[in-house]
């Protein structure tokens, strides 16, 4: 078998050079303007955002400030809620589920409103909103032919988004980018002929902006939003200036003209004065915008240009991938065409990897240290009620978005999802006293930046108690994977704390005595309890259990790596003993609750008991066949299409269950135009639940990854860990040729790796830090011990060179 060592050590090499990979795995096509967002070219710089619609008579970029968040901080535990808890225990026991749904709806969710069932914008809960509208609108002088060679682009390579096209003989174009260096989004329009770059600029909100002036300098918007409460809520600025040499700039009725250039440049700063867990940014939102744009106009477009550049591949350049080997060259043009080719059955694995490059990419621009975590759009959302709030859904949702983060080696961008989870513990264990009288913090199902810890409003949805224990993962993962100690001796007091809780409020249930869950639920799905009506509360859902089995595991270990809490570890590791485990049916599907209730909806979209699989892993084919030949018809049955996030979640289950070509049809799925209640991929390959969500954008990276690359710790030892990593663990048949580099495996590994016709052809891998590996290929294994710093290569029978 040949062997491709050049590129491995390119690969590596690489790293840092710019990336090379085909255009068409990095660039996003239109050839037409947007006429919804979903159709936009989204950039953002982590904190700030913009959406390019390209426009030919009328420009509209719809631009967002992490901070844009309505609601204030209020106090949404129920005082009482504990004194219902024994009652609402003693019916579930006695397998009255209906009742103690009941109890739970009238004494167990939030106080107040809560999210409003997902229209909080107005109530103290709050919802992410936008910034502002920023128009123009073009002048051709009286130009009748329409515009040519229109082309739109989103630049992966450099996180650019260009456009161009020729109306009356003259060529212009359009440059857009946020730049984090600068703080700023950066707009640029040129016209190849002088004085042909004639428009109107303007600044809009559609509420709550209270002030908009014009001066020759530029626009200023500000404003306050809503609170729940008095009106009195985050304070916001935005401002624009104009650069525009050799043009005449003047105000009209509030909006700026910019007439007889052939060239102009705006930058747009904002900023919020959100107090967050992120810290204040600005005492005054206006001031600080102004200051960032002074800095900003001071340096010439190259210059904004080139940091930008530089900032952005310092990210995105630490991976390459290529996908090839599909059957004849693929649909040009615009990237609808191409998933529409997907529908009708073309095999387009470049697409595959622009999915991923764009997973990769919009983390990179919505996720930043010291910034505010990924929420349900991201940073991209247009209009002021947003879906769901756009908040932060702890059942699966804002974790699903940090899926892809570190083992698409960027690790650091997770930091704004730690900061969140550290912030819910003060509010967190309130919540964990009033209601369960636990030690420990909890968070259910929703949160915000307001600390909003309690049940949700719903009991059928709200009642979870698990999603601390996911957020938990994240901190113990990313330990597994960095081996950084000084994270987990910070890191290690969260998972305490959130084990105590579960500790505390674990019951023991009479027919097996184990332990479990009470209240619990499967995340919102519902079964037919014994009384024949439909139920959501129950006993210790499958999912809880694994998740505690996970929290309580990770944290003795921690525990013993750092030589403290002896007492606590032995608390846990008994109660551990007798959690309630994963269980086959009698229908030989994975349980999902603790009973076997039948099914409401077979096709529920959550499939929150393959947790086990993916993300967690305690089930595989190779440690527990059963659960895992279980597993398959849990999927079998639930089908493969589903809601973005849901056929994501679907495909990395049976990634880990071994099954390529399965994840494939899935993937496929998951790319294809979205249509009516199913999900897929709009135009701009946001994913679509729909309405557009982020979480099935990262779920996919993290699934393309994981076909190619799968590790475990097997075991802690005193100098590191025992590393398992699986090359090519689920390589579907549609992908024949390919390589990648820069993956990340848990124990500190970077690996490259290359295959031809579906075979391996070799591997790199270097130590980032971890000493001790096994190298699986299939049935094949070889043993590696290396020093940090240094790397192996092998060929693609796992022969070291
Ligand atoms: C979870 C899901 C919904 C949606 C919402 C934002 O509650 O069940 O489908 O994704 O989050």
């Amino acid at each position: 078998m040949k062997t491709n060592i050049g590129f491995l050590l390119t690969g590596l090499i690489a790293a840092s050079a710019p990336c090379a990979a085909t255009p068409g795995a990095l660039g996003i096509r239109f050839d037409a303007p947007a006429t919804h967002f979903t159709q936009s070219c989204p950039v953002g710089n982590g904190r700030l955002g913009a959406m390019l619609f390209g426009g030919v008579d009328e420009e509209r970029v719809v631009l967002n400030e992490y901070g844009m968040w309505s609601g204030s901080r209020q106090d949404a535990d129920r005082p009482n809620a504990a004194a219902s808890l024994p009652e609402i225990r003693r019916l579930l026991l006695a397998g009255k589920n209906t009742e103690a749904e009941k109890l739970v709806s009238e004494n167990f969710t939030c106080a107040g409103v809560g999210s409003h069932f997902g229209t909080g914008a107005t109530s103290p809960f709050g919802c992410y909103q936008m910034l502002a509208n920023l128009r123009l609108k073009f002048d051709y002088g009286g130009v009748k032919d329409v515009a040519k060679d229109y082309n739109r682009e989103l630049d992966l390579g450099d996180a650019v988004a260009r456009l161009s096209f020729t109306r009356g003989g003259v060529d212009y174009t359009r440059e857009i980018f946020a730049s984090a260096p600068d703080e700023a989004v950066v707009l640029r329009l040129t016209a190849s002929r002088p004085g042909a770059l004639n428009f109107t600029l303007a600044l809009d909100r559609p509420e709550k902006a209270a002030t908009v002036t014009a001066g020759t300098d530029g626009l200023r918007l500000s404003g306050q939003l809503e609170n729940g409460v008095d009106g009195k809520g985050v304070k916001f600025a935005a401002q624009v200036r104009v650069l525009a040499p050799g043009a005449a700039v003047s105000t009209v009725n509030g909006t700026l003209s910019v007439r007889g250039g052939s060239e102009a440049l705006m930058l747009v700063t904002a900023a919020t004065d959100i107090r967050t867990f992120a810290g204040r940014r600005a005492d005054d939102p206006a001031a600080l915008a102004e200051r960032d744009l002074a800095a900003a106009s001071r340096k010439p477009f190259a210059e904004l240009r080139k940091a930008h550049v530089a900032d952005y591949r310092r990210y995105f350049n630490r991976v390459k991938l290529t996908l090839g080997g599909g059957a004849g060259a693929p649909p040009s043009g615009p990237t609808a065409a191409r998933t529409a080719a997907l529908k009708a059955g073309a095999n387009d694995p470049e697409l595959m990897a622009l999915y991923f490059n764009f997973g990769r990419y919009l983390l990179i621009s919505c996720s930043r240290p010291g910034g505010l975590p990924a929420n349900l759009q991201g940073i991209w959302a247009d209009g002021i009620q947003t879906p769901w709030n756009c908040d932060w859904h702890l059942n699966v949702n804002v974790q699903m978005n940090y899926w892809p983060a570190e083992a698409t080696n960027l690790s650091d961008l997770s930091e704004p999802l730690f900061a969140l989870v550290d912030s819910l513990q003060g509010p967190g264990s309130a919540t964990a006293r009033k209601y369960y009288g636990a030690r420990g913090w909890v968070a259910h199902v929703i949160t915000n930046p307001w600390g909003f810890t309690a049940p949700g409003e719903g009991a059928d949805w709200g009642a979870t108690t698990t999603g601390s224990a996911w957020l938990c993962q994240h901190l113990w993962d990313h330990y597994l994977f960095t081996g950084d100690r000084a994270f987990l001796a910070r890191a290690y007091p969260i998972l305490k704390g959130s084990a105590l809780f579960y500790s505390d409020m674990l019951i023991e249930e009479p027919a097996h005595h184990w332990r479990v869950t009470a209240p619990s639920n499967s995340p919102e799905n519902s079964f037919v309890a014994p009384d024949g009506k439909v139920a959501h509360i129950c006993l210790g859902a499958t999912m809880d259990m694994q998740l505690v089995r996970y929290l309580f595991g990770a944290c003795i270990d921690a525990s013993r790596i750092l030589g403290i809490d002896a007492d606590l570890r032995t608390e846990l590791a008994a109660k551990r003993e007798r959690l309630a485990p994963s269980r086959v049916g009698s229908d030989g599907r994975l349980m999902e609750w603790l009973e076997e209730y039948p099914d409401v909806d077979p096709h529920h979209r959550h499939v929150a008991h393959m947790w086990g699989v993916y993300p967690g892993q305690e089930i595989s084919p190779q440690a527990t066949p059963e659960l895992a030949a279980a597993a398959r018809r849990t999927l079998e049955a639930r089908g493969d299409s589903g809601t973005g996030w849901g056929v994501a979640f679907k495909a990395t289950a049976w990634i880990r269950l071994g099954d390529g070509d399965r994840a494939h049809r899935l993937l496929t799925n998951l790319l294809k135009p979205t249509e009516g209640k199913i999900g897929g991929t709009y135009p701009n390959l946001f994913d679509a639940h729909p309405p557009f969500q982020i979480d099935g954008n990262f779920g996919g990276t993290a699934a393309i990854a994981e076909m190619l690359l799968q590790s475990r710790v097997t075991e802690i030892r005193g100098d590191g860990f025992a590393t398992e990593i699986l090359l090519l663990p689920a390589l579907p048949r549609a992908w024949p040729e390919g390589s990648v580099s820069g993956l990340r495996a848990r124990g500190g590994f970077e690996i490259a790796l290359a295959w031809s016709g579906g075979r391996l052809t070799g591997t790199t891998v270097r130590s980032v830090g971890g000493r001790t590996a096994t190298i699986r290929l299939g049935d094949r294994s070889v043993d590696l011990r290396l020093e940090p710093g240094s790397a192996a290569r092998f060929d693609g029978a796992l022969n070291r060179l």
